[in-house]
């Protein structure tokens, strides 16, 4: 039986996991505005990429007979002044639902519930590879020199962020 406030923290990881597939999808379309069909499918390899992790969650919910109560999602961001603005902006979200995930993390082991804690190790090794991603691709662009405008370089981090999709799809 999962305590009432580890309910309510699980319910908003779900909210939050879907809140993620909303941003990732919006700059997928982005994306797809300006003609950047690699970066466009690097960013929609995350949406379902989410979707996953908010069902993994419901799952576990369901498996302990907690209640799921799912919430409004607000509308994400459309606009961005370039693809920088746009890595930097999913960069730090990842940072903050890997903090969220730790949060989490915490209160089920204050509160001695190892099945909790033991099904976050999953997200916590996810939420590594996510911000080891991003970092990634912020070190990307600071040594090609891409400073989002057009030219060569956008067109080699299009192909860049191709490649990730590619090897990303998970
Ligand atoms: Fe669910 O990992 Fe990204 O947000």
């Amino acid at each position: 039986m999962l305590k009432p406030e580890l309910v309510e923290k699980l319910n908003e990881q779900i909210t939050s996991e879907a809140n993620a597939a909303q941003i990732y999808l919006q700059m997928c379309l982005w994306c797809e505005d300006l003609g950047l069909a690699g970066a466009a499918a690097f960013f929609r390899s995350h949406v379902s990429e989410e979707m996953s992790h908010r069902d993994r969650l419901v799952d576990y919910m369901i498996e302990c007979d907690a209640k799921v109560a799912l919430e409004a999602i607000p509308a994400p961001r459309a606009d961005y002044k370039d693809l920088i603005e746009v890595i930097n902006v999913a960069y730090a979200h990842e940072q903050m639902v890997t903090k969220q995930i730790h949060d989490l993390a915490r209160i089920a082991l204050d509160d001695d519930d190892f099945s909790t804690f033991n099904m976050l190790q999953w997200f916590i090794a996810e939420q590594r590879e996510e911000l080891m991603l991003f970092r990634g691709i912020v070190d990307y662009i600071r040594l090609s020199g891409f400073d989002g405008t057009g030219g060569d370089e956008m067109v080699n981090m299009n192909k860049y962020l191709a490649g990730l999709s590619a090897s990303h799809a998970s």
